[in-house]
């Protein structure tokens, strides 16, 4: 059985350093990966991908073909992969892993909300199995109101993709100790966040309304501390990804 890991977050929060770090945590447990970058405007990745858009379409070529800025190129190649499509296929063909590591690009807005990046993901995934994975950046969650907004971009990328997801804090070397605590006690007694935006004397109502849908649609059920720096949490991101791909069960 193959299973597609799909990292996406908001610019800069870490993806690509987790694709290539925990990829390298799943070789070291023996499981086969692949590595595939969808990000048509990266310069440099810490990582070798085994499928590249950028065979395909470069965003520094189209912003000088086009004359576009960047964000202009950026939503013209993703709009451009559509047409290859085909190609991504043939090379996902030549691969047969346990899993592929999908890094999306920064502009998340524009690969997640706009058409053509989910129907290019659609169309690599196929009837796979596959798991998004949510980066929530550190840097937005310094207090229980910031979170319940990061948690809402997750929940609004997760009703555009429809897919399984698990929402990491990336760069938890980054996190204050109590903040790890609490993350980690807040997912054993299944999200407080509407508790915690009350006791941070937050009283508007709909900052609290979305706060309590969050923890009662289980949304806030499990936000995982992760780094790639030292490997913190993979264990626990791995033990999430399995139960929904094997129901719980070790991958053969
Ligand atoms: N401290 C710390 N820094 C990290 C970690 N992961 C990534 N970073 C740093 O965060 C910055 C962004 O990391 P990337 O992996 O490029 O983030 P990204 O989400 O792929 O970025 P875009 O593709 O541009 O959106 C880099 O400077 C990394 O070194 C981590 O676990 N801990
Ligand atoms: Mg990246």
């Amino acid at each position: 059985m193959e299973g597609f890991i799909v990292l996406v977050g908001t610019a800069g929060s870490g993806k690509t350093h987790l694709a290539d770090s925990f990829g390298r945590w799943l070789e070291s447990m023996d499981y086969s990966i692949a590595r595939i970058n969808l990000d048509p405007a990266v310069d440099w990745l810490p990582y070798s991908p085994d499928i590249d858009v950028r065979d395909y379409v470069s965003a520094q070529n189209v912003m000088s073909e086009m004359r576009l800025g960047p964000n202009g190129a950026l939503i013209a190649s993703i709009d451009m992969l559509i047409g290859h499509v085909n190609d991504l296929k043939r090379d996902l063909s030549q691969y047969s892993v346990d899993y592929y590591i999908v890094d999306t690009p920064g502009q998340m807005e524009l690969f997640a909300y706009r058409t053509s990046g989910p129907i290019v993901l659609e169309s690599l995934l196929g009837s796979s199995e596959a798991a998004t994975v949510f980066l929530v950046d550190p840097i937005f969650i310094e207090k229980p109101s910031s979170l319940v907004s990061a948690l809402l971009l997750a929940a609004s990328s997760y009703l555009r993709l429809l897919k399984p997801q698990v929402n990491i804090v990336s760069k938890s070397d980054l996190l204050l100790p109590d903040i790890i605590e609490f993350l980690e006690s807040g997912s054993e007694e299944g999200g407080l966040l509407g508790e915690m935006v009350v006791r941070e004397d937050r009283s508007d109502p709909l900052l609290y309304r979305m706060a309590e849908v969050l923890d009662e649609t289980g949304f806030t059920g499990r936000i995982i501390p992760v780094s790639s720096n030292t490997n913190y949490g993979f264990e626990t991101l791995y033990y999430e990804l399995q139960k929904i791909f094997a129901g719980g069960e070790e991958k053969d």
